[in-house]
C-alpha cells in the first residue's frame, strides 16, 4: 500500500519514460513521504515567543484545537514541537491533553529543531508549520527564521507564489519544491505557514493584552492549520 513511486517503468519503453518525467515533474503530494505511517503535521507553539502570547492560555487552546479537529477527522496525526526538552509549552500542553483524553497515538508532542525532524530525530513529517509575520519574509528569529533558512531560496519563491501577505488567524499552504533541501533531507512536501494573534508592542497589530480576542485569534489561527493540513493530506 502507499508505494512511494509508481512500479513497472521499463528502460526503453517510451511510455514509461513519460511517466517517469511526469513523476519528476509534478508537485509534491504528502503520499511520496508516507512511509506507511499516517500523514504528520509537525507545528510549533503559535505566538508564545517573539509575539508573548501567554503559555497557559495558549496550550488550553491548543488542546481545544487537537481534541475539536480529531473529533472531525481521523487517519492524521499531530506532532507539537518545541526546541528544548524543557519546554514550558511541551510539559503544559501534555499535562492538558492527557487529562482532556486526547488519542495519544495521534497526537504527541517532540523536543528537537522542526527542521531537522527526519534527520535529527528520525521522524516524517509530510508536512510543518511555520510561526510566520504577516509579510511572510524570511528571518526575523524564531521559528520563521529557522524554516526559510532551512528551506533555501527555492521555499522563498515558492511562498510568494502563494501569497504577499497573510491577516492574523489564517494560514497558507506552500508545496515544497524538490529542489529545496527541507524536500530532499527532511521529506517536508509542504510548509504551512500560520500567522498568529501578536501581544508584542514592538511588532505590528498588538493586541495589548486583549486574550477574549487573543485567544480567539489563536484558536481560528490552529482550526485554520489543521483544516488546510486535512486539506492536502486526506
Ligand atoms: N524548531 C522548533 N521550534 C522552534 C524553533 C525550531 N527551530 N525555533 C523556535 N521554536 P517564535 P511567534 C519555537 O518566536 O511567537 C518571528 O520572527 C519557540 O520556542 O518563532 O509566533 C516571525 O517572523 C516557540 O515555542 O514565533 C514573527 O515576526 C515557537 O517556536 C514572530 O517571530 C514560536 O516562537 C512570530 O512570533
Amino acid at each position: 500500500e502507499n508505494n512511494p513511486r509508481p512500479m513497472g517503468i521499463e528502460e526503453g519503453n517510451e511510455v514509461g519514460k513519460d511517466e517517469q518525467k511526469n513523476d519528476m515533474l509534478r508537485k509534491p503530494s504528502v503520499s511520496d513521504f508516507q512511509w506507511n505511517d499516517a500523514p504528520t503535521l509537525a507545528f510549533p507553539s503559535i505566538s508564545t515567543s517573539d509575539f508573548q502570547f501567554n503559555m497557559d492560555k495558549a496550550s488550553d487552546v491548543i488542546v481545544e484545537a487537537v481534541s475539536d479537529f480529531f473529533s472531525k477527522v481521523d487517519k492524521v496525526k499531530l506532532v507539537l514541537v518545541d526546541l528544548s526538552p524543557k519546554s514550558k509549552m511541551l510539559s503544559l500542553v501534555k499535562v492538558k491533553a492527557s487529562k482532556k483524553n486526547v488519542d495519544t497515538t495521534r497526537f504527541s508532542t517532540y523536543a528537537g529543531d522542526i527542521t531537522r525532524l527526519y534527520t535529527g530525530g528520525g521522524l516524517h513529517c509530510n508536512v510543518i508549520a511555520n510561526a510566520s509575520n504577516w509579510r511572510l519574509k524570511p528571518g526575523g528569529g524564531g521559528v520563521n527564521a529557522a524554516i526559510f533558512s532551512a528551506g533555501g531560496e527555492a521555499l522563498e519563491i515558492a511562498t510568494k507564489e502563494q501569497a504577499d501577505t497573510i491577516s492574523p488567524g489564517s494560514s497558507i499552504i506552500v508545496p515544497v519544491p524538490r529542489t529545496s533541501p527541507l524536500n530532499q533531507r527532511e521529506g517536508v512536501a509542504y510548509v504551512i505557514h500560520v500567522l498568529g494573534p501578536n501581544m508584542n508592542p514592538q511588532r505590528p497589530n498588538c493586541l495589548k493584552d486583549d486574550y477574549v480576542k487573543g485567544c480567539k485569534v489563536l484558536y481560528e489561527a490552529y482550526s485554520s492549520l489543521f483544516n488546510n493540513f486535512a486539506s492536502i493530506a486526506l
